[in-house]
């Protein structure tokens, strides 16, 4: 018997389910994870009827009910205080690029959507998504200059929540890989070669053929 469920979406396609699922992982919570294939067009009716905010991911633990994956890592860090740095300054900045993340990107999330399986370099360079991917570039530069010191990691040695919140953007990346400073890719190697992440590529690899969207298939425009 566990302790309740993480629901989520494809592997393949749900860049919030990958973060919840991190940050559940990392915190070793003993809940049980239900994939939700999506419903197209939806809304999906599992997710509509079981998460408050008709969204992916959801957690349920212990009693206690979590939606918005910024809020489950915040809730998985109660059990792993290693999911926000230690040091006060660079906790606040975690939480700051963390939250940042969490409420905006959208060129970039519209535009280079996250698909593990398909190779689209060269495309989505749309100015909005370009604006997006320089402030990506100065955060994680900015972090791994102030605290990452010692580790491969935006703050170092742990993979904290601010690596989790930017882990799919990671995967965003190496699908559509833009040109990215020789830092940012180094960071990318390191997420990518994180054991759960690795482990979230392989368990997406497995989902069935028919579970593929075709609106996340395209071959997009130049
Ligand atoms: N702000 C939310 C966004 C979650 C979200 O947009 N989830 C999408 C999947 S990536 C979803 O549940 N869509 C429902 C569906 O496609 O049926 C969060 O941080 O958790």
């Amino acid at each position: 018997m566990t302790e309740g469920k993480l629901l989520i979406g494809h592997r393949r396609y749900s860049s919030w389910s990958m973060r919840g699922w991190l940050a559940v992982r990392l915190a070793k919570l003993d809940v049980e994870i239900e994939v939700a294939r999506f419903v197209r067009p939806g809304p999906t009716p599992v997710i509509a009827q079981t998460s408050p905010n008709g969204l992916v991911p959801y957690l349920e633990h212990r009693g206690a009910k979590v939606w918005e994956s910024l809020a489950v890592c915040d809730y998985c860090a109660e059990f792993e205080t290693s999911l926000w740095p230690a040091d006060r300054i660079a906790r606040a900045e975690a939480r700051s690029i963390a939250a940042e993340m969490h409420a905006g990107f959208r060129g970039l999330r519209q535009n280079m959507w996250m698909n593990l399986g398909r190779d689209y370099s060269g495309y989505g360079r749309v100015p909005e998504a370009l604006a997006d991917i320089a402030r990506i570039e100065a955060i994680w530069a900015g972090a791994r200059a102030r605290h990452g010191a010692g580790g491969p990691f935006l703050f170092g040695t742990e993979f904290t929540a601010a690596d989790i919140i930017f882990a799919p953007v990671v995967t965003r990346f190496l699908t559509w890989r833009p040109d990215l400073s020789a830092a940012s890719l180094a960071y990318m190697n390191a997420v990518r070669a994180f054991p759960l992440v690795d482990e979230w590529y392989a368990d997406a690899a497995k989902e069935p053929e028919d579970w593929l969207v075709a609106d996340y298939e395209i071959t997009p425009p130049r």
